[in-house]
């Protein structure tokens, strides 16, 4: 397979500094060479432009923080992405999460003239469903989902100009940390979430293959990772970690059974903080999950 990675080193949408060098940590873990051995054929595009927080007035403008600046950096994404050509898989690194505004867009879009439904997997220890009025935080890395589908800030929804993604083609494995108001908005959206109680009592296999029924009517399959899905004794080098995470086994095998599904076409990898890692374990675990997803076999 021709592989694409693209980084976009932001970290303006988190709570605190340094998922900004996670492409960086990624690219030092292996990430190309791996991929490489695997047989694809790898093409490294580098990183998108983003600005530098220190350089900025947070609130310069529309009132929450860094949307300005978050909108140019998810524009510049979604138009990197949307004008690979048919074939390539993107592999997009993070960042914080607010970079999926762009690359699910840009996903979405790329090559798509009929609209074509595509799926999107969130995994993640969090729903990312706030809107610029329920979050507690203000950040944005707390918001990406919200205004794929359409909710919250216009310059955020606008990005994929009118496009939005279908409440019902999204499934979310992972989940132990919702809002308040955050949980009545996907409850009201009827997004559907796996959370860490669904994994123990039903077990990986059993969600991905709902999953996969769920999904059923999507063309392709994008897949957004979040290192904090996995847990904080796995993945320290994440920004808001939350204990009871997936174990490296779970976060594998569902990888493992995707990449068998031959239905995924794109990938993020966010939220890895090497300033809060222990010696780039984080970003070398996340590399291992990529590979899995992109046909590492054990036999
Ligand atoms: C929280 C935390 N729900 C917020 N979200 C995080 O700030 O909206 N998302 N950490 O990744
Ligand atoms: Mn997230
Ligand atoms: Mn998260
Ligand atoms: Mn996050």
């Amino acid at each position: 397979m021709n592989l694409s990675i693209l980084g976009i080193p932001m970290d303006l949408g988190a709570g605190r500094r340094g998922v900004d060098m996670g492409p960086s940590a990624l690219r030092n873990a292996q990430l190309a060479h791996t991929l490489r051995e695997l047989g694809h054929k790898v093409n490294d595009l580098g990183d998108v432009p983003v600005a530098i927080p220190e350089t900025l007035d947070k609130h310069a403008q529309g009132g929450f923080v860094f949307l300005e600046p978050i909108v140019q950096a998810c524009k510049a994404a979604a138009e990197r992405v949307a004008a690979l050509p048919e074939g390539v898989f993107p592999l997009t690194l993070g960042g914080d999460h607010s970079i999926s505004m762009g690359t699910v867009t840009g996903n979405a879009l790329r090559g798509n003239p009929a609209g074509e439904r595509m799926g999107l997997i969130w995994v993640d220890a969090h729903t990312d469903y706030n809107t610029p009025d329920s979050s507690p935080s203000g950040n944005i890395h707390g918001m990406p989902v919200a205004h794929l589908t359409g909710l919250g800030d216009p310059r955020l929804t606008g990005l994929g100009g009118g496009w939005h993604m279908r409440p019902e083609d999204i499934v979310m494995i992972g989940i132990r940390s919702v809002d308040t108001r955050e949980r009545d908005l996907m409850r009201e959206k009827g997004i559907k979430a796996y959370t860490m109680k669904d994994v123990d009592q039903l077990g990986m296999t059993r969600i991905y293959e709902e999953t996969m029924e769920r999904l059923s009517s999507t063309t392709r399959l994008h897949v957004s990772f979040d290192a904090d899905a996995l847990d904080p004794s796995l993945c320290p080098g994440v920004g808001t970690p939350v204990a009871g995470g997936l174990t490296y086994r779970e976060g594998h095998l569902l990888m493992e059974l995707l990449s068998e599904s031959g239905r995924v076409t794109s990938m993020d990898i966010v939220e890895v903080n090497p300033i809060l890692d222990t010696r780039n374990q984080t970003a070398e675990v996340m590399v291992g999950m990529a590979a899995s997803l992109l046909g590492q076999r054990i036999m």
